[in-house]
């Protein structure tokens, strides 16, 4: 069994989560194409570099390094992203790309040539946080998105993914898809951390459906206007925030809804709000229960709209399936985790990753380690990094094994 060097993973860690710290209890921002983005990918790029590998960078911005074969043939990819949420962990993408990083540097180590070549990936703009969806760079290289699409994707300041990527240097020209695909990621959820077990053996990721919507009433004086001639926007969306929460409750199944954004306007203590941004997010595991949720979740928009005679617009701005990963894939790595005598469970992904879009161009699978808490996408999020060597540990055999020496 390979072992990877948990010291030079750690400190590739802990200089990647300086990028875009915002000091205690501020977590990291590197919002996707964003200045610290950029810093990040930079000094990515230099250590694919120092590693001896050649670097690609494709059309949405998605950059590669590439460890040459015995043979020429499309190589066995491990990767995930470097970009977060505002306020977000140092863990989250960033210990796929560098654990990855890491099983490569470790393939040097060894002065191992494998038969088909490996590949570290990290994907442009996986948390949907600034432009959506999420997985817009695996979601390209997967054929779900056209490039043009994804290029036209704006933010809320109105700036394009590609005014952005051209801003920062990352607009490539050249495509690489894998023969296979790995994910190692922190699980972001509470399972692993709770029974005390090292390594996820991820079986599958539950659907993800995200919308936008605005309701339009009528801005109005607070003091003048009685109750029964409002057309009050914010109150609207107050009533379908606890629709869509009730929702998952009635759904059950672990059916998970939220509403993460919420803006009234004009925003103003003493006017009737007139209108009332919101978003939604839906995730479920089993595939006809997902698309009856995303049904029922409209539904209830225009049942809210109707209540407070409002009018709507709403997008759907993100709908990745619900996948199942390839046995033969799950089962690779539930092997190397066993071989490595690391405690394993098997489980489903709460969050969504690149591998979800991966999934549907090649043989896919994920490893997980514990979460501290079950914290992710806030400043507390927090991996012990034995357990990251050990999911690295996890990667390097696996990819390995598949790429054969
Ligand atoms: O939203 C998600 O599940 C992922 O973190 N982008
Ligand atoms: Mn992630
Ligand atoms: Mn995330």
């Amino acid at each position: 069994m390979l072992r990877v060097n948990s010291d030079r993973l750690r400190k590739s860690l802990e200089e990647m989560g300086q990028i875009g710290y915002g000091g205690p209890g501020k977590g990291v921002s590197r919002l996707a194409l964003s200045d610290e983005d950029k810093r990040a990918r930079d000094l990515f790029v230099s250590w694919l570099k120092e590693a001896g590998l050649e670097v690609i960078v494709d059309p949405i911005g998605d950059i590669f390094g590439l460890r040459e074969g015995s043979i020429d043939a499309p190589p066995v990819m491990a990767g995930s992203h470097l970009d977060t949420v505002r306020e977000g962990g140092a863990f989250d993408g960033a210990l796929g790309v560098l654990g990855a990083l890491e099983a490569i540097r470790t393939l040097n180590d060894y002065g191992i040539r494998t038969r088909k070549p490996v590949a570290v990936a990290c994907f442009t703009d996986e948390e949907g946080a600034r432009f959506q969806p999420c997985m817009l760079g695996s979601g390209v290289v997967a054929g779900l998105m056209t490039l043009q699409e994804a290029y036209a994707k704006k933010d809320d300041a109105g700036i394009s993914v590609e005014a952005e990527l051209e801003r920062i240097g990352y607009k490539g020209n050249k495509w690489l898809k894998p023969v296979a695909y790995f994910e190692l990621h922190v699980e972001q959820g509470p399972v692993l951390d709770a029974k005390g077990i090292s390594i996820g053996v991820v079986e599958g990721i539950q659907g993800i459906a995200w919308w936008q919507g605005k309701y339009q009433g009528e801005a109005n004086h607070t003091g003048t206007t009685p109750l029964d001639m409002r057309r009050d926007a914010l109150l609207g969306a107050a009533e379908l925030v606890c629709s869509v929460r009730r929702l998952a409750e009635e759904m059950g199944h672990d059916t998970r809804t939220t509403v993460g954004r919420l803006h009234p306007y004009p925003d103003i203590i003493n006017v009737v709000p007139g209108q009332a941004s919101f978003t939604i997010d839906l995730r479920q595991y089993d595939e006809a229960l997902y698309e009856d949720g995303k049904k029922r979740a409209e539904a209830l928009v225009a049942q809210a709209a109707s209540n407070h005679r409002l009018e709507y617009e709403l997008e759907m701005v993100g709908d990745a399936k619900p996948v199942h990963f390839d046995p033969a894939m799950v089962n690779l790595v539930e092997e190397m985790a066993r071989e490595a005598a690391f405690s394993y469970m098997r489980l489903p992904s709460g969050a969504g990753h690149d591998a979800q879009y991966m999934h549907s161009i090649c043989p896919t699978a994920m490893i997980f380690v514990p979460s501290i808490g079950g914290r992710s996408h806030c400043p507390q999020e927090l991996t012990d990094f034995d357990d990251a060597a050990k999911g690295a540990t996890v990667l390097a055999n696996a990819m390995l094994r598949l790429a054969g020496s």
